[in-house]
């Protein structure tokens, strides 16, 4: 196969364009509905796949869906040959398929062999791609590899959709640094903690849940010393089926965090950032050095002014409590510091008996 590599990039040297060109397509509702499809089946890796992108994968024939594919889990199979297996399974010939894939189809051998030959070899027809791979070993080569062995491929569809969907690994692949999420519950007044009762959550079980959630999807949980202190929290992921637990990072550079803290003793695994703490930025580039994509910050009010005062933060969101606290703590986070620090209110939802705010960063 490596010598079919080195002939077709000879090929597309002495006609590029015209070959490209012969290539263009319009997409129809109907291949945006495959597209929609292959984005939602995608889904099934969230909380699994990093480093990794979500990537679904499905494949069409006279107009129905055959079979389906997503990455699932790090070093499981790619999408595309998840995909192609399940309809060699389900008894259908993935022969003279289309497929739609939310991420350009690789082309390099990695923890599988390349999506691309794969695709060649159960004769699919035609590719329709959502997102180009930005990581170097792919960059547009995956599309010009299946075009120069015949396949029609085409990229853009549904792409920002895509983009969103992979946020984390594409923000990676261009900074080399994770994106920052924040998480902060306050009460009616915008206090965090009532001093008058020892810590506790005053949020309720759904929004715990969906809290949860969000941690799964975090390759770390990062906290300041005073959260530790005072809550003695474990930030690990307690619902549902965790594959991994994300790593504990708390910031310390004062070396006050408790030896028999919770997550110092657990046995799982904590970042303690003590008197190598040289700043936010160089925090970040030192995790993503360590393949970290998405970082969830929860805490305390000190440590998000913080990440707000540096504009390092991508994603906030403001969990509404009803209840009043009787010692207040308050948070001093306002929709106008969230809009000086570059975010703006984007979506508003329902976790448990809380409302939530969910404001994204307008710029990078
Ligand atoms: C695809 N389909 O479903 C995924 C792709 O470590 P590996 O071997 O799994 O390769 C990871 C790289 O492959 C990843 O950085 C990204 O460029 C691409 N991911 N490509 O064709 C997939 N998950
Ligand atoms: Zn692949």
């Amino acid at each position: 196969m490596s010598e079919f590599h080195v002939n077709s990039r000879n090929a597309r040297c002495l006609e590029p364009k015209r070959f490209r060109e012969g290539m263009a397509r319009t997409w129809t509702d109907e291949d945006r509905s495959f597209m929609e499809r292959a984005l939602l089946v995608a889904e099934r890796g969230r909380g699994r796949v990093s480093p990794n992108p979500l990537v679904g994968c499905v494949l069409v024939k006279d107009g129905a869906v055959i079979a389906e594919g997503w990455h699932d889990h790090l070093g499981g199979l790619h999408a595309e040959q998840m995909a192609i297996h399940d309809a060699e399974s389900k008894g259908h010939s993935p022969n003279g398929a289309i497929a739609y894939v939310t991420l350009e189809p690789c082309n390099h051998f990695g923890r599988t062999p390349p999506c691309t030959e794969a695709l060649m070899w159960a004769g699919v027809k035609e590719v329709i791609i959502a997102h180009e791979d930005p990581n170097p070993t792919v960059r547009g080569e995956g599309k010009r590899v299946l075009e120069e062995a015949g396949i029609a491929a085409s990229m853009g569809l549904m792409e920002t959709l895509a983009a969103e969907q992979m946020k984390p690994f594409l923000h990676w692949c261009e900074h080399r640094k994770p994106i920052i999420t924040v998480k902060l519950a306050v009460d009616v007044n915008g206090s965090v903690d009532d001093r008058s009762k020892d810590a506790a959550r005053f949020t309720s079980a759904g929004c715990l849940e969906k809290v949860h959630e969000l941690r799964q999807d975090c390759d770390a949980i990062l906290v300041g010393v005073e959260t530790v202190i005072r809550d003695n929290p474990l930030l690990t992921v307690r619902q549902g089926q965790p594959i991994r637990q994300p790593l504990r990072i708390v910031i310390d550079p004062n070396a006050r965090c408790p030896a028999d803290s919770l997550l110092l003793t657990d046995g799982g695994d904590t970042m303690l950032v003590q008197s190598s703490f040289a700043g936010l930025p160089s925090l970040l580039n030192r995790l993503g050095d360590q393949n970290i994509q998405r970082v969830l910050v929860e805490g305390g009010p000190t440590t998000i002014h913080r990440f707000l005062e540096d504009g390092l933060v991508d994603e906030f969101y403001l969990v509404q409590s009803q209840q009043e606290h009787t010692d207040p703590v308050p948070s001093n986070i306002t929709a106008d510091l969230l809009a000086k620090s570059g975010l703006k209110s984007t979506e508003r939802l329902v976790w448990g008996d809380e409302h939530v705010e969910r404001f994204t960063r307008t710029s990078h």
